[in-house]
């Protein structure tokens, strides 16, 4: 009697300390970015804008129909791994060509392109070596995509950065579980967690040494064990020094919702621009030391979905790139390819409008950082060096006062037109008189140059 409550006592504790151990680790972790890591930083902050790539053999299922499922199907219509597994038997997207990818996304003005190399389903949309879940080899397709666009990417000067899940409704030992990928996947009730992370971790070290350097890994899915057993189970600060000791120059970026973890190196937010949280998942903390970036799609889906045709203005993707600019951002636009291998012609269309408007005022986004007026209703602020870009988004009057004090300006212009506006300065701040004209654009842009 007494030896088993001795034994369970030393249990008991062993679970606490490790708990805690655990705990101390991932938050207390001292992380010092290495000098390739802070340049990448600088290179990241200067590109701005960014194409996000949702495709698996999901995109198959186009959504099923309805429209707010797409790269979830498994989840969401509790498809069971044996049926599931099928999908990849059908995957073969003859039109898939990476070039032509890259020229469309890059006809866009964005400067990386994050893709998913493998999503929540588990299935590797490259040919991975310790889990034949992947493209190359269970699907007549057999080739491994991510090879052909990074080798696309590099002729097109196209940084390339991989979406990775640390969720994994098909991996058997990723248990316990969360709160997805239950019981109807089929998968027995027991698993050995630190196996899959070996996995994962196997998995991420493919990705960082098969392919050259790359931008960096984006990590989803820690929030499925937010308030599940595993939840500081990670090993993240193992997973991150591996990234970092393999890539110094990789960017670890993790949707995981929360304020960022010792090791990351950009912090993201999901559909809503960053401090706000319409979508009700995000944090409202916003690092002022990072890099950020705001993931968005162009409809209401991910992963291709047949029938969503929700998608959002030109001029309302425009508004979020700049609105995101001005809150010293990055904006991550998301399309999803269809089964066939190719981008939706609409979205297409909309990269090459996005970038036909870049052309002429990208000078106002592009290696700029949020400006010295924070957000306001008719817009924000970027500046670069000794010129501030005042980008009026919604404003109808003649006038507009901006409060910006101790400053000495030398000449304001309207950008893209060189014309010079004319301007008042008062205690408070500075009286622009505006074009009524230039009102009509997307994003009036008034360029402040200071003495
Ligand atoms: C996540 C993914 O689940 C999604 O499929 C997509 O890849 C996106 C970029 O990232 O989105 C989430 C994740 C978690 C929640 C909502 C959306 N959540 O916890 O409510």
């Amino acid at each position: 009697m007494k030896k088993i409550s001795a034994v369970i006592l030393v249990l008991l504790a062993g679970v606490t300390s490790s708990c805690m151990t655990a705990t101390a680790q991932e938050r207390g972790a001292v992380y010092k970015p290495s000098a390739e890591n802070i340049a990448a930083r600088h290179w990241f902050q200067d590109a701005k804008f960014g194409i996000f790539i949702h495709w698996g053999v999901y995109s198959l299922m186009a959504g099923a129909g309805e429209k707010d499922v797409a790269e979830w199907v498994m989840e969401e219509k509790q498809i069971p791994i044996d049926k599931y597994e099928r999908l990849a038997t059908f995957f073969n997207p003859v039109k898939f060509d990476a070039d032509k990818w890259v020229q469309d996304i890059k006809a866009s003005g964005a400067k990386y392109i994050t893709i998913t190399s493998k999503h929540h389903d588990g299935f590797a949309m490259y040919d991975s070596k310790v889990s034949n879940y992947n493209i190359a080899k269970r699907t007549p397709f057999k080739r491994d995509i991510l090879k052909e666009l990074k080798a696309a990417c590099d002729k097109a000067g196209i940084k390339l950065f991989f979406y990775y899940s640390q969720l994994d409704w098909h991996h058997p030992e990723y248990y316990p579980r969360g709160r997805t990928g239950n019981v109807y996947t089929g998968r027995p009730q027991s698993g050995d967690w630190d196996s899959y992370i070996d996995y994962q971790n196997a998995q991420l070290r493919e990705l960082l040494t098969n392919y050259g350097d790359i931008g960096g890994i984006w990590f989803d899915g820690w929030w499925d064990q937010e308030k599940g057993p595993m939840k500081d189970r990670w090993r993240l600060s193992e997973t991150y020094k591996m990234i970092h000791d393999l890539q110094p120059q990789a960017l670890i970026i993790n949707n995981h919702h929360v304020a960022p973890y010792p090791g990351e190196d950009v912090q993201p937010f999901e559909q809503d621009l960053p401090g706000e949280n319409d979508a009700g998942f995000n944090t409202t903390f916003v690092s002022n030391e990072m890099p950020l970036e705001m993931a968005q799609t162009m409809n209401g889906s991910w992963g291709f979905n047949l029938v969503d045709d929700r998608f959002k203005s030109t001029k309302e993707l425009i508004s979020a790139l700049v609105g995101a600019a001005g809150r010293n951002s990055n904006y991550l636009m998301n399309t999803g390819p269809m089964p066939d291998g190719q981008i939706q012609a609409e979205n297409i269309k909309t990269f090459h409008e996005m970038g036909e408007w870049l052309k002429i005022y990208g000078e106002s986004i592009y290696g700029t950082r949020g400006g010295p007026i924070g957000p306001r209703p008719w817009g924000v602020t970027t500046n670069k060096d000794k010129t501030i870009y005042i980008h009026i988004l919604d404003w109808k009057d003649g006038e507009i006062f901006i409060p910006l004090t101790d400053i000495k300006i030398g000449d304001a212009t309207l950008l893209g037109k060189d014309e010079k506006i004319l301007y008042e300065m008062t205690d408070d701040g500075v009286i622009f008189k505006i074009d009524r004209e230039a009102l009509q654009n997307w994003d009036m842009i008034i360029k402040v140059n200071l003495l």
